[in-house]
């Protein structure tokens, strides 16, 4: 739908779209109205007060405790209901449900690079289900960029050496604009996109339509194999000289430096490009590094495959979603993976 004018506001189609309009309305009433009523008392006083004679000497004014506590209590009073429903907004915002459907990202000058964890593989393009909650793994091969649709009210940086995360669920089936919204290099402005909202049965048939891309854990799987990840890191822990990967994701860790770390992406990340970063307690620093011997969707693939490694699967939710585009579950990666499987 194309009109000849440009939108006041872009199209509503996510849950959190509605609350961020109303917030954003709230703050531009303030303002319009605060606006007005000193424009009009300013432009009352000017007239009333004016000076009607030269040598007019106005009344010394004593000041009123009574009037400041009014105009100090009232606009904290305004400026702490801004803050309270701004927090309430933001942390819905930044705190992914647990049952998300993830998606990886990764920018590149100029495009974005999109995989599905059943494998589909999109170019500024990304294909969502209605009604689901998606959680977006972002991350970048180069420089800053910055992930925004509007439609959806959500927009994140993604950084080098970083994962950000965003989630959304859309409301209404469409096409929605998607672009990079930090300035880039050269063809920034040609870094855009389009999100494509379908209906769930829609977007399943879209899936399995699409299904014949290997699935990050799988092509995961395969780079931990090329790199010999398993001669030290078998996935129960075989491999000995490293620690066991087998449910390490999303667990306490602790390190020999007396800390302990909850093992996210962030981690997992860090332990393959800066192994000698964070040391797992009783192991020796003796893992290479792995920096520019996988790129960032190697990074993202080998994650999924320590992710699939778990006894409870985190991507239940996306499993149901499609089941017969999966090509394999990450219950058969793992018995593929690790010989002494459960
Ligand atoms: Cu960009």
């Amino acid at each position: 739908m194309q009109t000849p004018w440009i939108p006041f506001i872009p199209p509503s189609a996510s849950t959190l779209s509605g609350k961020v309009d109303a917030l954003y309305f709230y703050l531009v009433g303030v303002t319009v109205f605060f606006t007005l009523l000193i424009w009009g008392v300013l432009s009352y006083f000017v007239i009333k007060y004016r000076r009607r004679n030269t040598y007019e000497i106005p009344r010394p004014v004593a000041g009123s405790h009574k009037l400041e506590t009014i105009w100090s209590v009232i606009p904290f009073i305004i400026a702490m209901t801004m803050f309270a429903w701004g927090a309430q907004v933001f942390f819905e915002q930044w705190r992914p449900p647990a049952n998300a459907v993830e998606i990886y990202v990764v920018g590149k000058q100029w495009m974005w690079k999109i995989q599905h964890t059943t494998g589909q593989r999109e170019i500024n393009e990304l294909h969502v289900p209605v009604g689901r909650k998606i959680k977006l793994i972002m991350t970048t091969e180069d420089v800053i960029h910055d992930f925004f649709i509007p439609a959806f009210r959500i927009k994140a940086d993604v950084v080098p050496g970083r994962y950000t995360t965003l989630w959304f669920e859309a409301t209404k089936a469409g096409r929605y604009h998607l672009f990079c919204a930090e300035y880039c290099g050269m063809n920034h402005s040609g870094m855009i996109g389009s999100v494509v909202a379908l209906e769930p049965t829609e977007f399943d048939d879209w899936l399995s339509g699409n299904s014949s891309q290997q699935s990050p854990a799988v092509a995961g799987q395969q780079i931990y194999s090329t790199l010999g990840c398993v001669s030290c890191h078998g996935a129960a822990g075989e491999g000995g000289r490293g620690p066991a990967l087998e449910g390490i994701f999303g667990k306490q860790v602790s390190l020999n430096n007396g800390q302990s770390i909850i093992a996210d992406e962030a981690y997992i990340r860090e332990s393959i490009v800066n192994p000698q970063a964070k040391l797992v307690n009783g192991f020796g620093p003796i893992m290479p590094t792995f920096q520019g011997q996988v790129s960032e969707e190697q990074l993202l693939q080998i994650l999924a495959f320590i992710k699939s490694l778990q006894s409870e699967v985190p991507q239940a939710a996306g499993r149901r979603a499609s089941p017969a585009a999966v090509p394999t579950s990450p219950a058969q990666v793992s018995a593929a993976g690790s010989p002494a499987n459960r």
